[in-house]
């Protein structure tokens, strides 16, 4: 393991361009459930009826007790230390780029900046009719919240499955994906489309591809190298 870190600290001192591309891993540390895997969200609620375009349409107030549950128990949650250890690397490299398909906010928390979010942020919501977007912290929000500017239904700014991603967020992340020198691959398992091949665009690409994980993903073996254990325990080794 410790030549493994090495190789890595020494690209990133040689790096110009670092992308990292997290998942719901990193925030495990900090008490957020993942989605797969062992207390993994999906495994206590079925995916399809909960984050789809369709089961909203049909059943909103069962899609909105589902986030509302999820932004209480995410409201008082800290950044780890591997959130943390990423705001120092961003200060670090010249050009760096934080792609995250997480929508719990805990980077912006812990302070980073150049940050892609792949998949929208809880904590904003859009108007189903005029498609206005604002912030709302509120805990717990009505059970049906309605839009201030013309009372359309609310519903949380996160991409659903079957929900194409935001163009111009897909293009920014893939611009920076095809310049960069590293990518660090941190806490997903590599299912979700289009952020599952992220990392093999980059490789594709010419960049060095590092992969944190606690266990092994589709892409483990395909990747340049691979750092098993928690992302908290990894990531400050790096800084
Ligand atoms: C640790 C750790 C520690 C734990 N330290 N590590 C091609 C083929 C087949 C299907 C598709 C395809 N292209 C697109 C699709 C459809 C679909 C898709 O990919 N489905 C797959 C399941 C097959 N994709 C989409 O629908 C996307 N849209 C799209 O592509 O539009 C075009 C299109 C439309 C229609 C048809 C085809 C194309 C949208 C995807 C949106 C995903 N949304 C969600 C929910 C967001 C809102 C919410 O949270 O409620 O995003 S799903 C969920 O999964 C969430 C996550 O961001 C995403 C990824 O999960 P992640 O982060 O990888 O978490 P886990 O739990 O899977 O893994 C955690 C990892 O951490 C594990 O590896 C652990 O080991 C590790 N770990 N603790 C380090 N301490
Ligand atoms: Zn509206």
């Amino acid at each position: 393991m410790q030549d493994r870190i090495l190789a890595v600290e020494e690209k990133l001192a040689q790096s110009k361009r670092v992308v990292v591309l997290t998942g719901a891993g990193i925030s495990a540390e900090s008490g957020v459930p993942t989605f797969r895997g062992e207390g993994g969200l999906w495994r206590q609620f079925r995916a399809t009826d909960l984050a789809t375009p369709e089961s909203f349409a049909r059943d909103p107030k069962l899609v909105w007790e589902f986030y509302n549950w999820r932004r209480e128990l995410l409201a008082p949650l800290r950044p780890n230390a591997a959130h943390l250890a990423l705001v120092e690397l961003e200060k670090q490299v010249p050009h760096f780029t934080l792609i995250t398909q997480n929508i719990d906010g805990l980077h912006q928390k812990a302070g980073s900046r150049n940050i892609i979010e792949l998949h929208g942020n809880i904590w904003w919501l859009r108007c189903t009719q005029c498609g206005r977007l604002g912030e709302d912290r509120t805990v717990p929000l009505p059970a049906l919240p309605r839009c201030a500017a013309c009372n359309g239904l609310l519903r949380p700014h996160v991409v659903w499955f079957g929900e194409m991603l935001d163009a111009a967020v897909i293009e920014k992340a893939y611009g920076e994906i095809q310049t960069c020198d590293l990518m660090l691959v941190i806490g997903t398992s590599g299912t979700v489309q289009p952020a599952a091949s992220m990392g093999m665009h980059a490789k594709g690409a010419g960049a060095m591809v590092v992969e944190i994980n606690l266990e092994p993903t589709p892409y483990t073996d395909s990747f340049h190298i691979s750092l098993t254990g928690k992302a908290g325990d990894i990531v400050p080794l790096l800084t």
